[in-house]
């Protein structure tokens, strides 16, 4: 497959204002006539041929101007026409089945209804067309089909009008007054029915909002609705942005590769990220329903209104759009919790991704399969690139940086250098070696030094970019560091500061320091880079209880533990010393627990140990097994040594009464934490705690955390409340979902076999992404089942990729990169993952979506 590159860009040479689309659906086969306007681009090379993109397709009627024309020719899929004048109407016919479409871009049918995926490019699966973000046209449809199979038709934009025949089938006309890429296009046919409300703007105009479900979802639907009003609100509030169409539909569907889609007015969703209710989803999944509606609605602006001019500009409208979301959900309920969460997702998926053979910059260079960009380093590394800018500008200036943004690229598609301008210009930032952020792959390292002298401290710094594929040397980036010096008597600070690291070696001088002070470094995460830094533990404990910027107190936390950790895994603790780390965490954790100033919430976060994946990003070449075995055995003796500290957390949060306040979600989440501990501690005692647990839940969050725990011990009451659950929850797909999940995330040592009983079990199918998911990826994370010494877990996880890559490539690409961690593993698991690699490259007929992961991570 060719490598498509940044460099090679170049404008389309002709222009394409108007598209009519006119769909004869049905599941089997779909019709679809389109009719483009096209005219030469002046701004473009000249060209008298014009290509449209197409994959897979057929057309069965082409003409031009009206004549019939059979002088047109497919080039790898795509449709060539030569084309005499300036100005021409390309009509063409072509058919689809929509019910063989496994790979869920382009037009599918999904449970009955057809519904449609072209971003990123799926919308030549339907029709031949320039399906590239920077061909903007507007879109009349026309939709024609069976009225009882598909009761309600849905486009993007607005219903003009409708009607019946009296054939049985009925047809509606949309129309989208708003110029938009074809990624942006989206239809819905099927038997729905909405949850509908109406926003007014801050113009005063009206809006009809409406939520398309199945029948029987509807009364799940009340949180979505919610999210969408606040989202809208948010928006105008906090960027200025009113929505710009009379009406807004959002669609779940049961089969989607990813989490939602931004088409213009007509959203489409993975249901798991519309449908919920106390009983069956957690306060995590409500968390993320919010989330996840609003980055789909503030897209409207960021990404639908000022678009991308190419798929290298990717973040321009992911990252930016994550930081919105980010920003929205901070409002909505904790910020300093929510900002911890995004820095631990940033850890465990982007970090690894920075250091390994997929390492990419945010604004990439070059692709051979685009899917294979929507990334964890495009998306949240993107937002944080961005978070940086509004960082080193603050929030007002940085809104009129963003203001500017939106009123100079309104209706186009823009690029990350425009946005990069548009901040400088706006917020009066220079970002000139800013931009590096955006050339450069691979996560800065910061290592820092406090000195103290007379009444002077000094603080050295000095940054590193690692090497990643392809960029072999690296230049130093600005790094803003949010930092506070602590009196350690008083516990006191005299003020935040600011300083930016923009060399590769700097100090920093303060004064008024009569002892040496307690440095809070990187407060808010304020860049996303690894620090590397002896602190020693008494200051860690300090700042873990004093400091007032609460992800600091959190880094603190994690810190000691990830210090005590990684010192006994490399050998420099040895093990008699032990004890002593293990001393001061426990002091730690002791002082948390017993800390009346924290919120649950807030406690919650505190007591959440480094996960597997982030300790071993610390360690230079990691041993999952060795990882596993220290953090359970630390785990274990804090559940027992704290055994009745986390007893009476978990009776003092039992007796919290049920409900949606962020009292009741912080109680349910240190209840399920002390559990976790106990559990570590004394699982026979508690596996009695977690069945009763179980059984007392009135909701999703606390049943689920019971059978969590469950899942990962031996005996009779796991086996009881697996059945019970799959029992109650059977007809619900999403929670079958968590029943799958939970089971292949455990702590279990036969994880591995159940994973593989699992896999046939009557409800597993590979035909549905949320379900393939939900089986292999927790999986992955596994260290003895994914890790397993004997390789059987990378060999599983090598023959799934095998056997969805002919059905759903997109996914099956997915989970190549749990594969592609060879280099930063010891060396005999190293080996076993390189031939699972080598294994799959070899096979035949492989997507171009794994036949490039694959690639990439052999290197
Ligand atoms: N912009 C959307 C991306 C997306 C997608 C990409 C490739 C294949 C399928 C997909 N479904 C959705 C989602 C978003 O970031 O908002
Ligand atoms: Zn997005």
């Amino acid at each position: 497959p060719a490598l498509i590159r940044r460099e090679d860009y170049r404008p389309f040479p002709w222009l394409v204002p108007q598209v009519s689309l006119a769909f004869r659906l049905g599941l089997e086969k779909t019709r679809v006539k389109s009719a483009l306007t096209v005219n030469r681009n002046a701004r473009a090379d000249h060209s008298s041929t014009i290509r449209l993109n197409g994959d897979g397709l057929t057309p069965l009627e082409v003409t031009v101007d009206g004549e019939a024309i059979n002088s047109w020719s497919l080039d790898g899929g795509d449709l060539m026409l030569t084309l005499a004048g300036d100005s021409h109407l390309i009509e063409i016919v072509t058919e689809i089945d929509p019910s063989a479409n496994s790979q869920l871009m382009g037009l599918y049918a999904s449970g009955g209804m057809l519904c449609t995926q072209c971003e990123a490019e799926g919308f030549r699966r339907i029709t031949f067309f320039p399906d590239r973000p920077d061909v903007l046209s507007t879109y009349k449809v026309r939709m024609e089909g069976p009225r009882d199979a598909f009761p309600v038709l849905l486009s993007n934009g607005n219903c003009v009008a409708r009607g019946e025949a009296d054939d049985g089938t009925h047809w509606a006309d949309w129309h989208d007054p708003w110029p938009k890429p074809s990624y942006l296009f989206a239809l819905v046919a099927g038997d729905l029915v909405a949850n509908r409300d109406t926003f007014i703007t801050m113009s005063g105009r009206k809006v009809d909002l409406a939520i398309w479900v199945r029948e029987g979802d509807l009364e799940r639907t009340a949180h979505a609705m919610d999210s969408l009003k606040n989202s809208m609100k948010w928006d105008e509030e906090a960027f200025g942005r009113e929505y710009d169409l009379d009406t807004f539909n959002i669609v779940a569907v049961s089969d989607f590769n990813m989490g939602a889609m931004e088409n213009k007015g007509l959203n489409v969703f993975n249901t798991k990220y519309v449908l919920a209710d106390r009983e069956t989803a957690t306060d995590g999944d409500y968390d993320a329903i919010e989330g996840v509606i609003g980055h789909e609605y503030f897209h409207n602006w960021s990404g639908n209104r000022v678009t991308c001019r190419d798929w290298f500009q990717l973040s321009l409208k992911e990252g930016f759009t994550v930081l919105r979301d980010q920003l929205f959900s901070a409002d909505m309920g904790s910020a300093p919790v929510k900002r911890i969460e995004d820095v631990r997702i940033l850890r465990s998926a982007q970090f690894p991704e920075d250091s390994g053979p997929l390492a990419h910059p945010i604004r990439p260079d070059s692709y051979r399969e685009i899917s294979n960009f929507y990334t964890a380093t495009v998306y949240n590394k993107g937002a944080e690139v961005i978070r940086m800018m509004r960082t080193l500008a603050g929030p007002e200036r940085f809104r009129e940086g963003t203001d500017l943004y939106f009123e100079r690229h309104d209706g186009e598609a823009a690029t990350c250098e425009d946005f990069v301008r548009a901040i400088e210009d706006g917020a009066g930032l220079d970002l000139k070696q800013f931009r590096r952020w955006y050339e450069q792959a691979g996560t800065p390292k910061v290592s820092l030094r406090l000195e103290h002298q007379g009444d002077t401290a000094t603080l050295h710094l000095e940054q590193t970019v690692p090497p990643t594929p392809g960029q072999p040397d690296k230049q130093p980036v600005p790094i803003p560091l949010r930092l506070a010096l602590f009196d350690r008597k008083t516990g006191r600070h005299d003020g935040e500061q600011l300083v930016t690291l923009t060399e590769t070696r700097q100090s920093f001088s303060f004064s008024g320091f009569s002892q040496p002070p307690v440095l809070s470094v990187n407060r808010g995460f304020s860049a996303p880079v690894s620090i590397e830094r002896e602190t020693a533990p008494e200051d860690l404990v300090f700042l873990a209880a004093n400091d007032d910027d609460a992800f600091a107190r959190y880094e603190a936390m994690q810190d000691l533990v990830v210090g005590h950790l990684r010192g006994l895994l490399s050998g420099s603790i040895g093990k008699a010393e032990r004890g002593e780390g293990r001393e001061a965490i426990g002091r730690a954790f002791a002082a948390v627990l017993a800390d009346d100033s924290l919120d649950d919430l807030m406690r919650g976060e505190l007591l959440i140990l480094p996960g597997e994946s982030y300790l071993a990003e610390q360690m230079l070449i990691a041993d999952p097994a060795a990882i596993h075995a220290e953090r359970e055995s630390l785990k274990a003796w804090l559940g027992s040594t704290l055994e009745g500290e986390f007893a009476a957390v978990h009776e003092r949060a039992s007796a919290v009464e049920s409900g949606n306040s962020p009292e009741a979600k912080g109680a349910r989440k240190v209840k399920t934490q002390a559990l976790v501990y106990l559990a570590a501690g004394a699982p026979e005692r508690s596996a009695a705690m977690a069945a009763a647990q179980y059984d007392a839940a009135d909701n999703m969050t606390d049943r689920q955390g019971a059978l969590m725990v469950l899942t990962g011990l031996a005996g009779p009451e796991r086996t009881h409340k697996l059945i019970d659950f799959y029992n109650r929850f059977r007809g619900n797909a999403l929670v079958v979902d968590k029943w799958f999940a939970l089971q292949s995330s455990s702590l279990h040592p036969q994880v591995l076999e159940h994973v593989k009983a699992l896999a046939e079990h009557p409800d597993f199918t590979l035909k549905n992404p949320n379900r393939v998911r939900s089986l292999y990826m927790p999986f992955t994370g596994t260290a003895r089942g994914f890790h397993a010494e004997s390789g059987e877990g990378y060999r599983m996880i090598a023959d799934l990729i095998l056997a969805l890559d002919p059905i759903n490539p997109q996914t099956a690409a997915r989970f190549v990169s749990p594969l592609g961690r060879w280099r930063r593993i010891e060396p005999v698991r190293a080996a076993l993952l390189r031939a699972e690699l080598e294994r799959i490259a070899a096979a035949p007929g492989l997507s171009r979506d794994t036949h490039e992961q694959v690639s990439r991570s052999l290197g």
